[in-house]
């Protein structure tokens, strides 16, 4: 059982036995996702909205072998430091990280993995893996696509970067069952802006609303997950005409590079922070703060609908 490896905090254990809302997070944003010292502070603070909104947060990651649901600040503070050399952790990842003992960032799949095994139901992100850009010839598809098709976890988050091919993502979710929200909008948002061009497929307008079709979706037996894209609030959202000519250098300097495997998307994301400055990072930011407090507030929701 993976369950021998999993180490649930006390203060999310204690909230799950009472039925009581959690947020899950991951630590690949920490480790990976943004530079020291804004990924600690991020980190830090998004757990706070999660509490001042009404929920317990369980930031994910493997430390030294184990599976971690809630870590505590000094775990967060170390995985922020060692940015990098903490290996990002997809779910092949997890046997040998395991296995060795070692550390491991994780990404949304392996976010799902454990918060499902601690029996965590709602996972609040920044943004999600998907079909890359040009994978009718490379193959790269996300882990995470795979992962929402079969665990059964909500992952909130700002939608996808236009770093993947949006439309291919969205007919891979269609494929695998997968049903993709707009929070209050119809149009898929594309993180670092409220649009994309793509429609969702439902648009849901309330916390409760959400709860209620991830309860029932699972109440069906269908399994699997459920993604929620929350646009990015209008006033951190960036020009999209700079945002996109950002993200065609980026993918060109990839291709360049021979960039390839698990280093695409840390490249991707990398790059293009260099290419947009300090700007970027902020918007990072505050939609990472946007989806922890409306998957604080859904969660609140969903535990209650357990309770009946
Ligand atoms: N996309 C973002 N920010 C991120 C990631 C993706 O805009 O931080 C991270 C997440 O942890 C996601 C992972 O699960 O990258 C996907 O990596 P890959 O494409 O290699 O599956
Ligand atoms: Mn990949």
């Amino acid at each position: 059982m993976l369950n021998k490896y999993l180490d649930i905090a006390p203060e999310v254990k204690a909230a799950l036995d009472a039925g009581k809302p959690v947020v899950a997070l991951e630590s690949t944003i920490i480790s990976h996702g943004m530079p020291y010292p804004q990924n600690v502070e991020t980190a830090l603070n998004v757990e706070k909205l999660i509490r001042d909104n009404g929920a317990v947060p369980a930031t994910i990651a493997v430390i030294k072998g184990r599976l971690k649901a809630g870590l505590s600040e000094a775990e967060i503070d170390y995985l922020g430091k060692t940015g990098h050399a903490v290996p990002k952790a997809s779910r092949r990842d997890l046997p040998v990280l395991v296995a060795q003992g070692r550390d491991g960032a994780c990404t949304v799949t392996t976010t799902m993995i454990i918060a499902n095994l601690a029996g965590i139901k709602v996972f609040a992100t920044g943004g999600i893996g998907g079909v890359h850009r040009g994978a009718e010839t490379t193959m790269d598809v996300s882990a995470d696509l795979e992962e929402l098709a079969h665990t059964p976890v909500m992952v909130i988050c700002a939608g996808a970067k236009s770093i993947l091919d949006l439309g291919l993502t969205l007919e891979y979710l269609e494929t695998h069952g997968v049903p993709v929200i707009g929070y209050g909008t119809e149009e898929l948002p594309a993180f670092y802006t409220r649009k994309s061009g793509f429609k969702v497929d439902y648009e849901l307008d309330t916390p409760a609303e959400l709860a209620k079709a991830f309860h029932v979706k699972q109440e069906m037996g269908l399994g699997g997950g459920m993604l929620v894209t929350n646009p990015i609030p209008e006033e951190y959202s960036m020009d999209a005409d700079a945002i996109n000519k950002a993200i065609d250098e980026a993918i060109t300097d990839a291709k360049k590079q021979g960039i390839h495997g698990k280093e695409t998307t840390p490249f991707l994301l990398a790059k293009i922070k260099d290419l947009t400055g300090g700007d970027s990072l902020n918007s990072n930011i505050q939609l990472v703060y946007n989806n922890a407090r409306l998957a604080a507030k859904t969660a609140a929701e969903l535990a209650s609908l357990a309770k009946n």
